[in-house]
């Protein structure tokens, strides 16, 4: 993190606050090239050369990580970022409303996603494309979002894995209800217990409704992770106006633990996650993790970060990509050949190929689904609307428009 007291401890008598808080744009500039670093309390167990780094306290939740399982993790990256790629395209392409890229947070996601059991629950904000993808959520699925022909259809008790939630920060409260639930049913206490994970961004950790889920978490034992992306960037808002302190340590003044863990390092946050999803699940939850990642993209496609961050510091991220690491890993360690890697990005062109063809032939939905699905139990007001709407509809019967 860099010294954000720069502009938040104004000299004595440096005027009022508001003029003094005020950052120029020379420590603004210092602010964004210091974030590529996490600190000395970064725990991370792949280096971006690939070097694996012992841990005495994370290596026995890897344990079982070989060469294999390994490759697994490379190709679920992979392919995950293959179809972000393509999506991406697609929205250029006008095949999709809006996306909303998650380039550079592949092992964040992958890592933490791969430790989840099938009956924890997670619930996502809008960017886990790939927590969905390890959930066993068809990602063509969730292309209907973004294609505006869906509110969301998977079946989210089958998968685990709640609907995305636009809301900055709100399934904070959600998930922390669901833990408190898992917490009274007496599905908490031993190795076979239940767990939740909840994912948001460093932006919303300035929300309200993230700190209310901290509290209630922390005062009621939820066995709940705070899966916090720490990707530097809230839009244009960069992490050193959202705190002091590193994320991670706000977990301190709740009670519970917190951890910053490398979110470029697939492996770490496997490992990272297991062992806070593994406190949760014999009751000493909630847990706080702070995965350091990078949006290596645009916020969404309807932004343009160069008018607002500097290209060296993206160019910085690359020589962290988390891909790459694996890649290295593998490669170096005799882990997997040129064989290997050719075959897995043939699979994810596949992949991307029948994403492609999928959205281009989706059918437009009836226009009465709207109504669908909102409550559980039929209700005469919305089906007032739905009749109301669609004899609008009708007056249009035959015109051009
Ligand atoms: C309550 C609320 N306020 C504002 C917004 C607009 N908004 C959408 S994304 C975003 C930034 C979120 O940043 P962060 O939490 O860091 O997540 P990231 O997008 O970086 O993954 C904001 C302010 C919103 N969706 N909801
Ligand atoms: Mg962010």
């Amino acid at each position: 993190m860099s010294s954000p007291e720069q502009w938040t401890h104004p000299e004595p008598g440096a005027g009022p606050a508001a003029t003094a808080a005020a950052p120029t744009p020379e420590q603004v500039i210092a602010g964004l090239r210091t974030t590529s670093e996490g600190g000395a309390e970064l725990t991370q167990l792949l280096t971006p050369e690939g070097e694996r780094i012992p841990s005495a306290q994370f290596d026995p939740y890897v344990s079982d990580v070989d060469h294999e399982a390994l490759r697994g993790l490379y190709r679920d990256m992979v392919l995950v970022r293959r179809a972000d790629r393509e999506s991406n395209a697609m929205q250029r392409q006008g095949q999709l409303g809006i996306w909303v890229p998650l380039l550079g947070q592949e092992a964040a996601q992958i890592g933490s996603g791969r430790a989840l059991k099938p009956t924890d629950m997670a619930f996502p904000s809008y960017r886990e494309h790939g927590v969905a993808y390890t959930r066993g959520v068809d990602f063509r699925e969730l292309l209907g979002i973004f294609r505006c022909t869906d509110h969301g259809g998977w079946d989210f008790k089958r998968h685990g894995f709640h609907p995305y939630t636009i809301v900055i920060g709100n399934q904070v409260l959600n998930a922390t209800g669901y833990a408190m639930g898992q917490k009274f049913e007496g599905k908490v206490g031993d190795d076979d217990g239940e767990a939740t994970i909840t994912y948001f961004g460093d932006g919303a950790t300035s929300q309200g409704d993230v700190h209310e889920g901290f509290v209630w978490a922390a005062v009621y034992d939820a066995p709940l992770v705070f899966f916090c992306q720490n990707n530097q960037w809230a839009i244009s808002e960069p992490t050193e106006r959202q705190s002091r302190l590193p994320l991670y340590q706000r977990a301190r003044g709740y009670g519970f633990p917190g951890i910053r863990v490398d979110g470029n390092d697939v492996l770490a946050c496997l490992a990272v996650t297991r062992w806070a999803l593994e406190q949760c699940r014999h009751g000493n939850g909630p847990v706080l993790i702070e995965a350091f990642t990078y949006r290596m993209d645009a916020h969404t496609t309807t932004d343009d970060p160069t008018r607002y961050r500097l290209s060296d510091e993206l160019e910085e991220w690359k020589l962290k990509d988390p891909i790459e690491r694996v890649r290295a890993h593998l490669a170096r360690g005799g882990g997997a050949d040129q064989a290997f890697f050719d075959q897995v990005q043939a699979e994810a062109d596949q992949f991307a190929a029948e994403l492609r063809d999928h959205v281009f032939n989706m059918p437009d939905p009836p226009p009465d689904r709207i109504f669908s699905n909102v409550y559980a139990e039929p209700s005469p007001v919305l089906e007032a609307q739905r009749r109301e709407y669609l004899a609008y509809l009708d007056g249009f019967a035959g015109s051009e428009h």
